[in-house]
């Protein structure tokens, strides 16, 4: 609806106080009345008091506090996104599920991301596992693959998590520390449940600070069960792997990050999708039956253990493309309700006693956050198959069937009796159940080292530096001396030259006796490449982003090769100045900056140019971003293209004279992509 133009009332808006009219809709209150004055509220006088009948300016304030519904116990802070996922090839031989059983067919999806332990506003690059649940639109209902870009979890029985999640987040006197594990609160628990301590490898590994969701893997985490047609039910793990490639940030610039852009991964996932650049992973299954798991002398049922990719290989089945972002924040990524219980015909649980007790919680806890029973009446929940059922009334309530029956059985038959059960609805495997009732954990969930030891002999040289580093700046927040000791005593446990690290970099000299295990560590376990980031690197420097230092009078063939490079690689271009707004280049032409050098420190790029024009160097040298900027794409081993009046930069900000060959001559600008590609120049790390 729109009104005519009207003259503006005294208020907000100053020159550019608009009206309605012609395209602009007319505002309203909820409930369609046009609204004439939104600047001034009702008053006795022109000073005052207001009154209480101005029903407007009541409705507006009374809604306004009510904004807020309760964040998530965890994963507060998340970032959705829509798209699609297209299946591979029928498998109908593993599982009925409908999405599996016709090649190319695409399924809606929505995905959020998330961190675990901040709050909704908590910064992005925090130390910490993340959230990747997807929710499938399926023609047989909503499947959400509930998962984290970890494959194992801390605990085994659910009934832990909430002294976990305690023990996690901010201590409860102080309410400090904010999205972070690195308080004595966390290190006391952990250290006193052995069992953490395959999930505490990968927690404390680059995996917990990944460069952005679109360079991470994504995981079921626990064994479900895929069902076929004819009733045979084998184990399944999924795999979500990015085609992007994996890729971390190192630790140092997680903490710069998080100070300069603490929106980094929302930025990214939101900078690409609306580029086009749509992020994709191939969905992979790990299937096995009982007489395979059996070969283990771990559980196939405890999610603290994985079965490597090098035993069982992973199938992939169909590949997801994310493709757009919500258009409101509110109504999607804050609102969808993830359930690990919505499973389709043709999946089914296994009796991971951590995924039971997951199945109780993920629908309790839509009632307290979303206020009612009917939280899958909200577009983002509702699937987009047709639903029948007798469920009724509640608050806000949008779906009510029309007709007399809401019961079954009735004797209204057809149309008019409502639905009715299905033979190919869900039926759930009828696995042998035995034993006593009583609180226990199963002997076969009692080795709680030996996949930590072979998660940390998988791991690149750097990578194993980065775990001993991590857990030496978490320890060294813990104040209290018998934690940090009691932490090496698990360490001990699962590789002597860790926990050797550890003591060193935390001043601990004597070392104690390894904690008593209920089962000694296996050491026969070999290596396992794909538990690595770095073994497992981009093929291509697509989806990066590289930062071009420059000043005025930067040489325009050099800054226009390295950036022509970039592009044709598929990479981001970003241009970064002494002052915010533009710098002429040596033609003369007006080159437009996206960030002045004091917003943006190397550490939010991939890679960079630095390309200052010889008579500018001397005045950027005196800038201490400027500085900052070159010193620390040395330190994080970043690779660097640049021109000879870069090196009185290099000099004042301390890099040594003769740079290493990540640093390439900018004429080269697709050696410097090619180079690139490697992501970082390690060799620096390892001369250090
Ligand atoms: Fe969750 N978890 N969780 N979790 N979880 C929630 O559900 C819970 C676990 C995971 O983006 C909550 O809707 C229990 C493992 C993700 O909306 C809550 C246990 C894994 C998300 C809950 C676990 C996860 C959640 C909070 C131990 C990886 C965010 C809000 C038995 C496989 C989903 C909500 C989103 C969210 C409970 C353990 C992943 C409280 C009781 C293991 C990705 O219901």
């Amino acid at each position: 609806m729109t009104v005519k133009d009207q003259t503006s009332t005294t208020g907000a808006g100053g020159e550019i106080h608009q009206q309605s009219g012609g395209d602009v809709p007319a505002m309203t209150t909820q409930v369609g009345a046009p609204v004439s004055d939104d600047q001034n509220s009702l008053k006795a006088g022109r000073r005052g008091p207001t009154l209480i009948e101005d029903q407007a300016f009541r409705e507006k304030i009374f809604h306004f506090d009510h904004e807020r519904i309760p964040e998530r116990v965890v994963h507060a802070r998340g970032y959705g996104a829509h798209g699609y996922f297209e299946t591979y090839e029928n498998i109908s031989d593993l599982t009925c599920a409908d999405l599996f059983q016709r090649a190319g067919e695409k399924t809606e999806v929505f995905v959020r991301f998330s961190t675990v332990a901040g709050s909704k506003g908590s910064m992005d690059l925090a130390r910490d596992v993340r959230g990747f649940a997807v929710k499938f639109y399926t023609k047989q209902g909503n499947w959400d693959l509930v998962g984290n870009n970890i494959p194992v979890f801390f605990i085994q029985d659910a009934i832990k998590f909430p002294d976990l999640i305690h023990a996690a987040k901010p201590e409860p006197d102080a309410d400090i520390p904010q999205a972070q594990t690195a308080h004595d609160n966390f290190w006391d628990f952990i250290s006193l449940m052995p069992e953490s301590m395959h999930m505490v490898m990968w927690i404390m590994s680059d995996r917990a600070i990944p460069r952005s969701f679109r360079f991470m893997e994504g995981f079921g985490v626990h064994s479900f069960r895929f069902v076929t047609a004819e009733g045979k039910s084998q184990f399944v793990k999924f795999h979500w792997k990015p085609k992007q490639g994996l890729q971390s940030v190192i630790w140092d610039e997680a903490l710069r990050i998080n100070g300069a852009d603490p929106d980094f991964h929302r930025r990214d996932m939101w900078t690409a999708i609306q580029s086009g650049d749509f992020p994709e992973w191939e969905l992979g299954v790990q299937v096995f039956d009982d007489a395979f798991a059996e070969q283990f002398d771990f559980d196939v049922l405890d999610a603290t253990k994985i079965i490597p990719e090098e035993i069982l290989p992973v199938r992939p089945i169909g590949r997801m493309v994310l493709n757009r972002m919500p258009d409101n924040f509110f109504a999607e990524t804050e609102q969808v309700a993830f359930q690990t219980g919505n499973v389709v015909p043709g999946i089914d649980f296994s009796e991971d006693p951590l995924l039971q007790g997951r199945n109780f919680s993920y629908l309790d806890t839509q009632l307290k956050r979303l206020g009612g029973p009917n939280f899958n009446h909200i577009p983002i929940n509702a699937p987009r198959c047709p639903f029948h059922h007798f469920q009724q009334d509640g608050h806000m309530a949008m779906h009510n069937p029309k007709g007399r029956a809401n019961y079954e059985p009735n004797g209204w038959g057809g149309t008019e009796g409502g639905p009715r059960e299905t033979p190919e609805g869900f039926k759930t495997t009828p696995v042998a159940v035995e034993g006593k009732k009583e609180r226990i954990r199963s002997e076969t969930f009692a080795d709680h080292y030996s996949q930590a030891r072979q998660f940390y002999i998988s791991q690149t040289e750097v990578e194993r530096e980065h775990m001993a580093d991590a857990l030496i700046f978490e320890l060294s927040k813990v104040k209290t001396k018998a934690i940090r000791v009691r932490m090496l005593s698990h360490l001990l446990n699962i590789h002597d030259d860790l926990a050797s690290a550890v003591a060193k970099g935390l001043g601990i000299k004597e070392m104690p006796a390894p904690a008593k295990a209920a089962l000694p560590t296996r050491t026969d376990l070999v290596e396992s490449p794909a538990l690595s980031i770095l073994k497992n690197g981009p093929a291509s420097f697509a989806g990066r982003k590289v930062g071009i230092l420059v000043t005025e009078g930067s040489d325009v063939a050099l800054v226009s090769g390295i950036a022509d490079a970039a592009k044709a690689e598929g990479a981001m271009v970003q241009f970064v100045g002494p002052l915010a707004g533009s710098v002429t280049l040596s033609d003369g032409t007006e080159l437009v900056l996206d960030e002045m050098v004091e917003g943006a420190p190397s550490a939010i790029f991939d890679a960079v140019a630095i390309l200052p024009a010889a008579d500018q160097v001397e005045m950027l040298a005196k800038m201490p971003a400027a500085r900052d900027f070159a010193a620390t794409t040395w330190a994080h081993y970043k690779f660097c293209a640049h021109n000879d009046a870069a090196k009185t930069l290099f000099t004042k900000a301390g890099l040594p004279d003769g740079l290493d060959s990540g640093f390439v001559a900018a004429e080269q600008a697709d050696d410097f992509i090619a180079a690139c590609r490697k992501l970082r120049f390690w060799p620096r790390a390892m001369a250090a």
